[in-house]
């Protein structure tokens, strides 16, 4: 392993030296959660700081949180927030300064030595730096040098197609939409984003399905339903605002099933801290049914309810009549599942199957919430596809209280796929947009984030750009992204905090400090607002309140014009295609005038979102049962049951979040709800594996996996814990098992890798 490839440098999981197993809790949140959240705000930001933040969260005129892109009620509690939430800020507004005197004491190499946590906690960037070709320390440079430095990188390049513009999914829609804009003025549409290795399953499976990427529901329904389904997901950690939706939705008569190998805290119980009852109080029970499903049975498991509900003529037929095609295939196939194949892909009994088919075949509008658990699978676009046909042959599709729930992760990664952060921009799109601007955007498709590896890998793409993110460790077969980053010409990041892929760089790399979005923006022409879409389509303006961390800093949007600015300005000085990015920059309502014109569905945009509340995008199915499918009708699809196998003595492994991180930011060393304390770098495997294996609890192993390409992958270090969790199945942390999940093991159709599906063997030490 190089030594870049982090938090286990050697295979001494360095961070561990204080872990405590304990065993996981059965309620979330709580008082628990609330003391958690304002002792991290306070000791990271002060008291005053603190208080100006928390007070600012998810308030109709202060900031969208950072965190996830759960929606905000109508009715917001006066602190919409959560403990993650409020990590999440504090992370953001904390009084530690990366300033250039910490570069100048330390190397890149010294730095490299030290885990996320470390690099973390060194706060915030203040001051651009550069790395020159073999210098072996950032220096500061200035703004204007730094714009200069990449417009002569991209301006030198053989092809546009030789960079690539990656995306992390904070960035507001006027620095996405700008960006796109400069990327595809360039002349590529290399846009990979984080969606790539999140819901692009998802995105994949609705276009197909029911003819747009995005969920149908609004918080609204998720109070009127009737039966709520939540796989593959763990809100309690990662949505905990989610919660409060479920435990409404519950005290209003629904049910909840759970899907999910893990029995997760926050689905199990949950204490609402902004209820007296909640405080005090024993909780809500939230869900009625677990199904601890064998992780990636979740397609066999959809087909056999499927088929339970053909058999009991539980179908809207006249919904399936007026809305779908391909009801008769999609019955059929159902009808003739192998129920020994669905015992032995999802673990669970015909029983335990019926009594979930019966709660849907009883509700009267059922909700499908999903994530991760789902998404990350070689088989996700046609699980997903399952679920379509499992909402669509019950009519729970553009429906009061029913409809699709894809929960979304970065908290505007879905407004960023709006304006047009996407390499496969829809052909409309670029029309607009080259009618708009008066020029021709390139057609052709362009690299997603494993294909941007793979390029930079092979020495096709040459600049990486990075607007946010940590690309190096969010991405799969971290020594290959490694290397592959290694290999550019330049690598940019336009960052809040020190992360990894800073340090894991190009031979030429620039680090560019920029506002959050917990700061007060100020341009030309005054205070901005910009403006964000959460996971249920609504849009609506952020405003930061906090000062900012640097007076150097400069927002997204300006970092982004300005390259653009420098870099496709023509040799008599004017604006390539006339594009005026300095009246972008000086007055954002600019940009918002130009996605009004650009973006379906965004007319009268500056006026509809700089309002309470904001406006909710367009979505056929869910507002008038149109499909904009080429059937014009939800399309029902046939999907074969893949078992994936693991061979003898082998594991399925999933990678997924503790309760104390923020992908890979990590707040610190405590998974609460599971009972680990004081260090990552554990392995969760059932009691009865760890004695096949011939382990111990407690035993300390490599993770070792075979990808595609044959070749072995190690993550060292790991404890052994034993925990509820299907036979054959293992869970252990992102980003430390990164480098197990090889480039080429991705989802069929949307390239997303296959995260939560990687089969292992465990080492001793
Ligand atoms: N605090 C905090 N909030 C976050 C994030 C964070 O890191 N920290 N990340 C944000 C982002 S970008 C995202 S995408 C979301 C992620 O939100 P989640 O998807 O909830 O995140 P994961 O931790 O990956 O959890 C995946 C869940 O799916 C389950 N699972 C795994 N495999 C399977 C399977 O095969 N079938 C089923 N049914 N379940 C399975 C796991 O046990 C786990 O409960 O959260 C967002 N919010
Ligand atoms: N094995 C495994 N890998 C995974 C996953 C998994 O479940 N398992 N999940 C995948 C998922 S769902 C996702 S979304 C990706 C996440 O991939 P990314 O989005 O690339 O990763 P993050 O950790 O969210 O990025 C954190 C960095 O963003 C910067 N940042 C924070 N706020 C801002 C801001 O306001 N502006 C700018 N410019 N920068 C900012 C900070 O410098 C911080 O270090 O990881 C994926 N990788
Ligand atoms: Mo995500």
């Amino acid at each position: 392993m190089t030594s870049s490839t982090p938090s286990t440098p050697d295979g001494s999981p360095g961070d561990d030296r204080h872990l405590e197993i304990g065993h996981p809790k059965s309620a979330a949140a709580g008082v628990t959660g609330v003391r958690v959240a304002v002792s991290r705000a306070v000791s990271s930001m002060g008291p005053r700081r603190s208080w100006k933040a928390l007070r600012g969260l998810n308030q109709k005129d202060g900031f969208d949180c950072p965190s996830c892109a759960w929606p905000d009620p109508d009715h917001r509690a006066a602190a919409e927030f959560c403990e993650n939430g409020a990590k999440a800020t504090a992370e953001e507004g904390t009084r530690a300064r990366a300033t250039p005197e910490l570069f100048a004491r330390h190397s890149i190499a010294d730095l490299d030595a030290h885990d996320e946590l470390w690099l973390g906690q060194q706060g915030r960037l203040t001051t651009p730096m550069v790395k020159r070709p073999d210098a072996t320390h950032y220096e500061p440079i200035g703004w204007n040098d730094a714009f200069d430095l990449v417009a002569d990188h991209l301006n030198a390049l053989d092809d546009p197609d030789q960079a690539a513009f990656y995306t992390s999914g904070r960035t507001s829609n006027e620095a996405a939409f700008a960006y796109q804009l400069f990327a595809r003025a360039y002349g590529t549409n290399n846009l990979p984003d984080c969606s790539n290795m999140c819901h692009e399953s998802t995105g994949v499976a609705l276009a197909e399905t029911i003819g747009i990427g995005k969920g149908s529901v609004s918080l609204r329904d998720l109070y009127d339903a009737d039966l709520i389904v939540v796989a593959g997901q763990n809100p309690g950690t990662n949505h905990p605002r989610m919660l409060s939706a479920l435990e409404t939705a519950k005290r209003r008569g629904a049910r909840i099933i759970s899907i999910n190998p893990l029995r997760e805290t926050g689905l199990v119980n949950f204490r609402n801290p902004q209820k007296p009852r909640g405080v005090v109080g024993r909780g809500t029970d939230l869900a009625d049914l677990h199904l601890p499903v064998r992780t990636n049975g979740d397609l066999a498991l959809f087909q056999a309810i499927g088929s339970l509900l053909v058999g009991w003529d539980a179908i809207d037929h006249a919904f399936v009549a007026q809305h779908t095609v391909g009801y008769d295939a999609w019955a059929a196939h159902v009808s003739a599942v192998d129920w020994d194949v669905v015992r032995a892909a999802t673990g669970l009994t015909r029983e335990q199957i019926t009594e979930a088919a019966a709660m849907l075949r009883d509700s009267s509008a059922t909700i499908w919430c999903w994530a991760m658990g789902l998404t990350q699978h070689r088989n996700a676009v046609a699980t997903i596809k399952e679920v379509v046909n499992l909402a669509l042959v019950r009519g729970d599709i553009g429906r009061r209280g029913a409809g699709l729930c894809p929960v979304r992760g970065h908290s505007n990664v879905q407004g960023d796929r709006s304006m047009g952060i996407w390499e496969k921009p829809p052909a409309a799109f670029l029309d607009r947009l080259g009618d708009h601007f008066g020029f021709e955007p390139p057609r052709e498709h362009g690299y997603d984030t494993v294909d941007a590896i793979r390029a930079m890998r092979d020495g096709r793409v040459r600049v990486f750009f990075a607007l946010g993110g940590n690309f190096v460790q969010a991405a799969p077969d971290t020594e290959v992204t490694a290397d592959a980053l290694r290999g550019c010409d330049l690598t940019v990041h336009v960052s809040t905090k020190l992360n990894r892929s800073h340090l894991v760089c190009g031979r030429t790399a620039l680090i560019l400090p920029t506002l959050g979005r917990t700061e007060v923006d100020r341009q030309a022409s005054g205070e901005q607002f910009v403006t964000v879409e959460d996971s249920m389509s609504v849009v609506h303006a952020s405003r930061g309140r906090l000062e900012p961390a640097s007076e150097h800093l400069l927002s997204e949007t300006a970092i982004v014009t300005g390259v653009a600015e420098a870099t496709l300005r023509e040799t008599d000085g004017t604006s390539r295609f006339g594009i005026g990015w300095a009246a972008m920059r000086d007055d954002y309502r600019e940009v918002r005038g130009h996605i009004a014109a650009v973006v379906p569905g965004c007319a009268g945009y500056e006026a509809n979102t700089d309002r309470p509340g904001g406006f909710v995008m367009p979505h056929p199915p869910r507002d008038s049962r149109e499909f904009p499918t080429p059937e014009g009708a939800g399309v029902l699809t046939v999907s074969p049951i893949e078992v994936l196998h693991v061979p003898d003595g082998h594991l399925l492994l999933q990678t997924l979040r503790s309760h104390d991180q923020f992908n890979t930011t990590i707040y610190g060393l405590s998974d609460r709800y599971r009972g680990i304390e004081g260090g990552r770098h554990v392995v969760f495997v059932h009691h009865d594996d760890v004695a096949t294996l011939g382990l111990d609890d407690g035993a300390v192993v490599d993770l070792v996996s075979v990808g595609p390409d044959g070749r072995e992958r190690r993550a060292g270090g790991f404890r052994v814990v034993e925990y509820e969790l299907p036979r054959g199945t293992a869970a252990a942390y992102y980003p430390e098992t990164n480098p197990l999940v090889a480039l080429d093991s991705v989802a069929l159709g949307s390239n997303t890798p296959t995260s939560k599906s990687v089969v292992v063997r465990l080492e001793p030490r």
